[in-house]
């Protein structure tokens, strides 16, 4: 067998590998995917149901490095902030940036796959639909591959491989047998299940559209991300076990229960409740920890093969599309796959565990905190000392969505700012009771300009 250099076959056209296709496609990489599943272009994305992800600067970057950020945008709806939905009926939105360039974008996953499978086969990269990946020979660069679809089982030679097949990724597990990547799973102790507002009789959004919807309840939550369909994705996240958890809650009869008691001005507009409650599964959440991403020059894992993360920042997709780009970067710079996968491991390992510990926080803030009038003060000290001390103080939400920083370099000084908010705001109910001053000056010795 000979090994050409730019060779590599991508495990997964999911959003990792179909961006991934595209990025060395264009850069003269020959390139083939393997993925498990049919073409879901044939079938049409409309089929089956709505599932959207938020959509943030990473991930919109790394779509502008394949020329594909507007095409995307225009499928897509915008968020301008968390509307809050609180016990009493009272509704708030607290938006995410001063103005609409902070803001996220709510796409249908079918839908960008959809762009990103165009994109990949019209950048020469040649994708393999029925290929599930089984079992790899490391010694001979070999692998198996079923097709699900008629039962038949083929062998396939590799140079390099890539693994974007995701949080239960086959090419993980065979590299974990060759070698073991010091593997941990975190498994949460709460599970989600996704439900639906449809489009009103009129046609129309029964929500505001243009908001991220969220209804915490201190142990648990429900969230609601826009269709541009003018429905709306609802997603619970309950514990598995305990008083009120998916144990408590487990029939349809169970839920409309919940909904009409907890979630009441949500329940008025989910005429399918009880249908979908019943029908869609409940799934569990988790987060992998690899002490190693890849495996000398033969293997590499990206995205959720990499680093699964708990969904609660909305940055799974958007890190796995920031580590499409630095792969990519790596190979391109570094003729050495050996080192290019290592430096590509030494960069993103860092600032996906970052990543994997803000969304873990996240959840208490959505969920809990924001219900809390002493976070409420905090963050709106947070939205004065960012306009005071620009460029010093940015809310680590910012950080994480609007900008690029590293994720390491957002969890950092985001410590550090939670620091000075509880400094300059305890003892204190009101914003004109900070003394502004002395926290700017916290400001300017703890944190250097970013
Ligand atoms: P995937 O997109 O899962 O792709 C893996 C691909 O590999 C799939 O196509 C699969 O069929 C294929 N595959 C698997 N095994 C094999 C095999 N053995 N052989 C061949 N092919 C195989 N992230 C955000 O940033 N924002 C959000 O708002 C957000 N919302 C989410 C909502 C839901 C309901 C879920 C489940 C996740 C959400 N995420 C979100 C996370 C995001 O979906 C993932 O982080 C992202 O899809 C990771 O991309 P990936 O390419 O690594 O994996
Ligand atoms: N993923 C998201 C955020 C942060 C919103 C905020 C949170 C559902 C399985 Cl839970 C969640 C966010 O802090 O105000 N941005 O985007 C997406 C989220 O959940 C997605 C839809 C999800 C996996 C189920």
């Amino acid at each position: 067998m000979t090994i050409t250099p730019r060779r590599i076959l991508i495990a997964g056209a999911g959003l990792a590998g179909a961006l991934l296709a595209t990025l060395l496609a264009r850069r003269g990489w020959q390139v083939d995917v393997l993925e498990k599943r049919p073409d879901q272009r044939i079938r049409g994305y409309e089929s089956g149901r709505s599932i959207n992800l938020a959509l943030a600067e990473r991930g919109l970057h790394a779509l502008s490095a394949a020329g594909l950020d507007k095409d995307v945008l225009a499928r897509s709806v915008m968020m301008r902030g968390r509307m809050v939905h609180f016990s009493d009926g009272r509704v708030q939105l607290q938006r995410y940036g001063s103005d609409d360039s902070d803001v996220i974008h709510s796409v249908h996953r079918g839908r960008l796959n959809h762009i990103l499978l165009d994109a990949a086969e019209a950048a020469g990269a040649r994708i393999h639909f029925h290929h599930r990946i089984d079992e790899i020979d490391f010694e001979r660069r070999c692998l198996s591959v079923v097709n699900d679809h008629d039962r038949s089982r083929s062998n396939m030679e590799f140079a390099v491989l890539v693994g974007a097949d995701g949080a239960g990724s086959a090419v993980r597990r065979a590299m974990n047998a060759h070698t073991a990547l010091g593997e941990r799973v975190e498994p949460l102790e709460h599970a989600y299940k996704e439900l639906e507002i449809p489009p009103a009789q009129d046609g129309g959004f029964r929500l505001e559209p243009h908001a991220l919807h969220i209804w915490p309840r201190g142990g648990y939550m429900c969230i609601a991300l826009p269709n541009t369909e003018r429905s709306f994705t609802v997603t619970l996240f309950l514990p598995q076990q305990g008083e009120t958890s998916f144990a408590t809650i487990a029939t349809a009869a169970d839920a409309v229960a919940l909904f009409s008691r907890e979630f009441p001005d949500a329940f008025a507009q989910m005429p399918g409740l009880a249908t979908d409650f019943a029908a869609h599964p409940t799934s569990p959440l988790a987060t992998l920890y690899l002490e190693r991403w890849h495996l000398d020059n033969r293997a590499v894992l990206l995205g959720d093969a990499a680093h699964a993360m708990v969904p609660f920042h909305g940055q799974g997709m958007n890190c796995a599309f920031e580590d499409c780009v630095a792969l990519a970067e790596h190979l391109q710079r570094d003729n050495d796959i050996a080192s290019a996968f290592a430096s590509f491991g030494a960069e993103r390992q860092p600032n996906a565990i970052a990543i994997q510990t803000m969304a873990l926080e996240n959840y208490r803030e959505m969920r809990d905190q924001v219900r809390d009038p002493a976070f409420a003060l905090q963050r709106q000290l947070e939205t004065v000392l960012a306009q005071r001390n620009p460029c010093l103080f940015v809310p680590r939400y910012t950080m994480v969505s609007f900008q690029r920083v590293p994720y390491a370099v957002a969890l950092e000084r985001g410590r550090i700012q939670r620091q000075i908010l509880i400094d300059a705001s305890t003892g204190h109910s009101r914003i004109e009771q900070v003394d502004l001053a002395a926290a700017d000056a916290m400001v300017r010795a703890r944190l250097t300009p970013l």
